[in-house]
């Protein structure tokens, strides 16, 4: 893995604009499942799939209100770990940086990453399922999910679900960062859920080497010009250590 590493960070000497992509295996050794990972508890019998979708929401948004909460509980319990602290280092580091990310849970900037390009939205903050309405819920409004204080519409988690269109402003700093990125990183993500699992090709349609770090191999591994095995919260900080020395 040190050769890697050592490849790594000259890919990175090299960048004048690098992209990087996390998934959930970033946080994963904050303690927070990953998204593939079996819902534990509570959850053992439902699919995110199936839960993280307008559908799902329609039908019962008691359930799928409380299963952001039981998330949002899991969070306020978590740190960002070595990894998440890495990349914020990173950004200091190397000249041009964009660090793209499918996680909701706000770890990234936690851990002190600035201009993090939320694809997928935040568990954290809750909105008015009226786009257009930028109501809150009355304090003290203990109804699940809670009413919007402006138009009594249902409150919902500011997230992307699945047959939902990514945050306009996000998809475009995203998309004019990987036509002009010459290094692109994806980390801990299965790359599985689009348009973000199409990003590495996106980059490499325009030039730039991809790097992934992982765990397990995916559909990416193979079109990587550098691939490391092994846990974000390790590999990073090893990443750092190499560029510092
Ligand atoms: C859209 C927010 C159109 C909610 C999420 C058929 C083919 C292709 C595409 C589709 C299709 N059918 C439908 C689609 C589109 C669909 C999609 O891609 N589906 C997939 C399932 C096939 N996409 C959408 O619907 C998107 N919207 O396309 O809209 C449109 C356009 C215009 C107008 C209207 C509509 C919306 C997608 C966003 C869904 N929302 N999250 C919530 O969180 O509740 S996605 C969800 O999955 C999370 O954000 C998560 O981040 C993301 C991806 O998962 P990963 O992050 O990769 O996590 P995963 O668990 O899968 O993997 C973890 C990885 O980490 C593993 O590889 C593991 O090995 C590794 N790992 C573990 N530990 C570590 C580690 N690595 C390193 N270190 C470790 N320690
Ligand atoms: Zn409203």
């Amino acid at each position: 893995m040190k050769d890697e590493i050592a490849l790594l960070a000259e890919a990175l000497h090299k960048s004048n604009h690098t992209v990087v992509l996390t998934g959930a295996g970033v946080s994963a050794e904050s303690g927070v499942p990953t998204f593939r990972d079996t819902q534990t508890g509570l959850w053992a019998n439902y699919r995110p799939e199936d839960l993280a979708t307008p559908e799902a929401f329609a039908r019962d948004p008691k359930m799928v209100w409380q299963w952001y909460a039981w998330r949002r509980q899991l969070l306020a319990t978590v740190q960002p770990n070595p990894g998440h602290i890495a990349l914020a280092q990173l950004q200091d580091i190397i000249p041009e940086f964009t660090l793209i990310t499918q996680n909701v849970d706000g770890l990234h900037q936690q851990a002190g990453s600035r201009d993090v390009v939320e694809l997928h939205g935040n568990i954290n903050r809750t909105v008015c399922s009226d786009k257009s309405c930028s109501g809150q819920p009355e304090p003290g409004d203990k109804r699940e999910p809670p009413w919007c204080g402006i138009c009594a519409t249902l409150m919902r988690p500011d997230v992307v679900w699945f047959g939902e269109a990514m945050p306009e402003l996000a998809m475009r700093i995203a998309l004019a960062a990987l036509a002009n990125c010459e290094l692109f990183i994806a980390i801990g993500t299965s790359a599985v859920v689009y348009p973000a699992a199409g990003m590495a090709q996106q980059a490499a349609a325009k030039g730039a080497i991809v790097a992934e770090i992982n765990l397990q191999a995916t559909s990416l591994t193979s079109a990587a010009e550098i691939a490391i095995g092994g846990p974000s919260g390790k590999v990073l900080p090893a990443l750092i250590t190499f560029l510092a020395s």
